[in-house]
């Protein structure tokens, strides 16, 4: 890190409540969207710093405001359950102002305390792991179940609407900004072979079948906390997408990416498929965090919302492409295109187990 980043970052946070001197500072560099930092003090404490992408994220006070609210009701679920609430959930800390997060220079900061003895992981270890991570993330939705949902702002609209998404595809397509058509044109047609299932999340919401829940939406496996000595997910992390959705899409993309054998940017496709028996692992604890609260209509659509949501994200990143990299933030030239085509081989390889998927979901109506 450079010393004018360091000097900034520590400047930031001497504007935040809490006095301990801070004795080590690193990036966390996991997310595609905003920046993560990672400050040590002299006390055992550490927190967790994060700039905000406002290019992405227009409406800072509705989503600081989503965050404190969210962050608020399971906060007060786990106290009244007798739980850690400092290690079970997230726990913002206000600026010096009283303020829920900072404003410098057109730039939004917010801190966290950071959850200690749990880490992160960008692969499971094991089907158990997996099982314990999609109970969490089930918990989590029925945390919420009672959460009103008119408080909330749609941070990010038709966020999961893959029908508008494909609209949006179609006209980047079109405009080909960067100049990068030429080269994909065997990837457009890929996604433009599957636009036709493109409605099934949001017509299924649009007509009833999928009831509205007040949903994750961004459910990859680093986004949770993973105690060190159980094994189970004790903290959901990234709460900036957090709106009304569908559960299908929760499942979807812990299934995209969790049950995935390689990483979302793994360029040896042959490396890449979706693991049959992490799917049914993370279908046990998910349904079972749910603890009976989903409907019929749900539970048959769960192996379709890994499908959409798969197919989704693959659209997204080719967008980005096509763009020229403006929403995710990449690594490398090609970093976009190579994510896109490691969820195309994830969506072919779900088309030929879909029959097999169903089979597993079966056992849960
Ligand atoms: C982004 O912020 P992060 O890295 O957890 C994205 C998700 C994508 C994911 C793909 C706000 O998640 O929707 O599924 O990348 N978040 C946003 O890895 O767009
Ligand atoms: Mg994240």
């Amino acid at each position: 890190m450079e010393t004018k980043d360091l000097q900034h970052i520590l400047e930031v946070a001497s504007r935040f409540a809490f006095d301990e001197p801070i004795v080590s500072v690193y990036e966390i560099p996991t997310g595609h969207i905003n920046r993560t930092y990672h400050l040590q003090t002299e006390a055992p404490r550490s927190y967790i710093l994060q700039k905000v992408n406002t290019v992405i994220f227009k409406d800072t006070a509705g989503l600081m405001n989503n965050i404190a609210l969210v962050t608020e009701h399971l906060q007060k679920k786990l106290l009244a359950a007798g739980k850690n609430a400092d290690r079970e959930a997230l726990q913002l800390i206000p600026t010096k102002q009283g303020e829920k997060y900072l404003t410098v220079n057109g730039e939004v900061w917010r801190l966290y305390l950071t959850i200690t003895g749990a880490r992160t992981y960008d692969r499971a270890t094991s089907n158990e792991m997996f099982c314990e991570v999609g109970r969490a993330f089930g918990a989590f939705q029925r945390e919420l179940a009672d959460f009103d949902a008119s408080q909330l702002s749609e941070t990010i609209p038709a966020f999961h609407d893959t029908v508008a998404r494909y609209a949006y595809f179609e006209q980047v397509v079109e405009a080909d900004v960067a100049a990068r058509r030429a080269e994909v044109e065997e990837e457009i047609a890929f996604f433009m072979a599957r636009k036709q299932t493109a409605g099934f999340i949001v017509d299924g919401i649009a007509d009833g079948r999928f009831p509205l829940r007040v949903t994750h939406n961004d459910t990859k496996l680093n986004n949770i906390m993973i105690d060190d000595e159980t094994g189970k997910g004790i903290c959901i992390l990234d709460l900036d997408t957090v709106m009304p959705g569908s559960v299908l899409a929760d499942f979807g993309d812990a299934i995209r990416f969790g049950a995935s054998t390689a990483a979302e940017d793994e360029t040896d496709l042959e490396q890449v498929w979706m693991d049959v028996d992490k799917f049914s692992a993370f279908a046990e604890g998910f349904v079972g965090g749910l603890e009976g609260s989903l409907t019929e209509n749900e539970v048959k659509a769960l192996p379709m919302g890994a499908y959409m949501m798969t197919l989704e994200c693959g659209l997204r990143f080719l967008t980005d492409y096509l763009n020229g990299d403006t929403y995710f933030r990449i690594k490398h030239e090609k970093h976009n295109l190579d994510r896109a085509r490691n969820q195309m081989k994830l969506v072919r390889d779900m088309e030929q187990k879909m029959p097999r998927m169903n089979e597993i979901i079966e056992s849960y109506l």
